[in-house]
């Protein structure tokens, strides 16, 4: 398997955290986003919406968008589970985890950034950026109940996308004084070797 990405990208990050849990091997295919390589046409070829991650497997079948290749992935290696075995509480992980993949991240996503900073320059795009952040995160607080995890006592998808959503927050100089819960969440993986695996600074390409 390799996984494209950009050691920055939470959306990368979220998956690299999944194939670490599930204990599985990948190589990876780094595109400097900043430099616009995801426009690339070799790079298209494999995701026309010009975005990381995408996953490419054995066979050559490429996947993309983050929870649709978690969610392969928790089809396909079911242990550990990332979803909890209840339907109340499956729809609660998958709940947070679009909260922030589908309502906030693609608000402050690098496209998205760029096109503010071109309409309306850099220091309305940080303050749109934290923002955005600050308000996403707010609802993922209220949404959680940690003990210690996201949802409870087991890793879930939320934990998943939280912790990358949380890095990304710090780079937009967003205080994190209101998120007791969401820091509680990082805290209860800080030593938890998959999550370690999978930080930005942990990549190759980190720069
Ligand atoms: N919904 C997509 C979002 C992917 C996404 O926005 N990736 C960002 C990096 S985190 C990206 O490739 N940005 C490049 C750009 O905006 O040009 C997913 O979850 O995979």
């Amino acid at each position: 398997m390799r996984l494209h990405g950009y050691f920055r990208s939470t959306a990368t990050w979220r998956v690299r955290i999944g194939l670490h849990l599930k204990g599985l091997a990948f190589e990876t295919a780094a595109h400097d986003l900043r430099a616009g390589a995801q426009r690339h046409p070799d790079y298209l070829a494999l995701n026309p919406q010009g975005l990381v991650p995408a996953l490419e497997l054995a066979d050559g079948t490429v996947l993309t968008q983050s929870l649709a290749i978690l969610e392969w992935l928790e089809e396909t290696h079911p242990a550990p589970p990332l979803l909890p075995a209840d339907p109340i509480g499956r729809a609660r992980a998958r709940a947070v985890a679009l909260a922030i993949a589908a309502d906030l991240h693609p608000v402050q996503n690098l496209g998205v950034l760029k096109r503010v900073e071109a309409l309306a320059g850099a220091d309305a795009t940080r303050q749109w950026a934290h923002d955005t952040i600050r308000q996403g995160l707010l609802a993922v607080e209220a949404m959680i109940a940690p003990a210690p995890h996201a949802l409870g006592a087991a890793i879930t998808l939320a934990d998943l996308v939280i912790v990358p959503q949380l890095g990304n927050a710090r780079r937009f100089g967003v205080d994190l004084g209101p998120f007791p819960g969401i820091r509680a969440v990082e805290a209860a993986v800080a030593d938890h070797p998959a999550f370690l695996a999978a930080r930005p600074e942990a990549q190759g390409d980190a720069a």
